[in-house]
């Protein structure tokens, strides 16, 4: 009688992270080398998360992958280049005498389920948190660890921040291939305790031009963006890292505001141009702004990726009060359409 072959079978989480200095525009697409460097928050994957169950077993005759249940094609090139990663390193340490990676499992395909619990594609970075929940499975699969923001950053580009946790920054790096391209903690959450996070979900259909294309275009045809990437953006991050080690929430606030707008307004100065933003984003940034100004300093900071979804930062103490004024300016409908759904996540480790 022929034994049954038991798959191994790892499941791990991975939580979204929402950049204060955007990533827009790559150097390299093969490789996913971006033309300035960027800085993010990771949240609370309580809330916002993927979770990726891999398994390994003989007797799969290919690998696969489902995502939010649905099989997808697993020979997208940059599935490609993780899986194909993550291999070299596990055989490398094998050959290094690591004697912990299993060769037999190396050659054994995987079956991979991605699961989001919030809207994909809706510009809450679900490939960011897709990515690296996929490399960092993967990885324990495999027995391999060590630097693995290299290999997620070859899935997408903002997977790389979701590494780790706390206040992170992706170095953009000078090399061709891509080596010192990798993400660092700048400091752990703990670091900012009264940190808070408010996402206000203005629509949660699919955006209509995805990151990887929209920055495709912004690199070909925005001279706004080559400016960003050389004359603004290297100064930002000192000045975002020197707030963020001072808990200096204004100046963070303001970077964060400043950034966000340029990035759209690079998307404007795309051509043909891009427009992440809606009427609801625009009247949440008017709001957010009369709120700073009724008090004379910044408590609340917004922050749009691509697209119309506002991610709120603030302090604890003010989260209360502003949440009651969001609630009072745009009001719940019977259809939920008007409205933005709250959620209040905590940046994490
Ligand atoms: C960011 N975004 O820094 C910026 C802000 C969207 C706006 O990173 O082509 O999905 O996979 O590298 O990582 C979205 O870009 O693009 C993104 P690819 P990705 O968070």
């Amino acid at each position: 009688m022929d034994t049954v072959a038991k798959p191994a079978i790892v499941t791990c989480t991975a939580p979204v992270n929402i950049a204060v200095v955007k990533y827009w525009g790559k150097r390299n697409e093969d490789l996913i080398l971006p033309i300035n460097s960027s800085l993010s928050v990771t949240l609370d994957q309580d809330q916002l998360k993927t979770t990726t169950t891999v398994a390994s077993c003989r007797s799969f005759q290919e690998d696969r992958i489902w995502l939010n249940g649905k099989e997808e094609d697993i020979n997208h090139p940059r599935l490609q280049s993780c899986l194909r990663e993550i291999r070299r390193l596990a055989r490398k340490r094998h050959n290094d005498r690591d004697c912990s990676v299993d060769m037999g499992c190396l050659s054994h395909k995987v079956h991979i389920c991605s699961v989001n619990n919030f809207p994909t594609a809706a510009g809450l970075a679900s490939s960011a948190a897709g990515f690296a929940c996929l490399v960092y499975t993967l990885a324990q699969v495999y027995g391999v660890d060590g630097e693995l923001s290299g290999i997620a950053r070859q899935g997408s580009g903002s997977a790389c921040r979701s590494m780790y946790g706390g206040f992170v920054q992706w170095i953009m790096g000078e090399r061709e291939d891509g080596k010192d391209s990798v993400a660092q903690q700048v400091e752990p959450e703990s670091h900012w305790p009264d940190l808070r996070v408010l996402v206000l979900v203005a629509s949660a259909e699919r955006k209509p031009v995805g990151s990887t294309s929209g920055m495709q275009t912004s690199v070909e045809t925005s001279s706004l963006l080559k400016h960003r990437a050389k004359s603004v953006v290297p100064d930002r991050m000192k000045q975002m890292i020197e707030a963020v080690h001072k808990r200096d929430f204004d100046t963070f606030a303001e970077l964060t505001m400043r950034d966000s707008n340029q990035f759209h307004a690079t998307c404007l100065d795309t051509y043909p141009p891009i427009f992440y933003l809606n009427t609801v984003s625009r009247q949440v940034i008017s709001l957010v702004h009369q709120y700073n100004r009724h008090y004379g300093e910044a408590r609340v900071a917004y922050t749009f990726d691509a697209g119309p979804n506002a991610v709120i930062y603030t302090l604890q103490q003010h989260v209360a009060e502003f949440f009651h004024v969001v609630r009072h300016f745009f009001p719940p409908d019977n259809n939920g359409k008007k409205f933005l759904t709250g959620i209040q996540v905590e940046p994490v480790s």
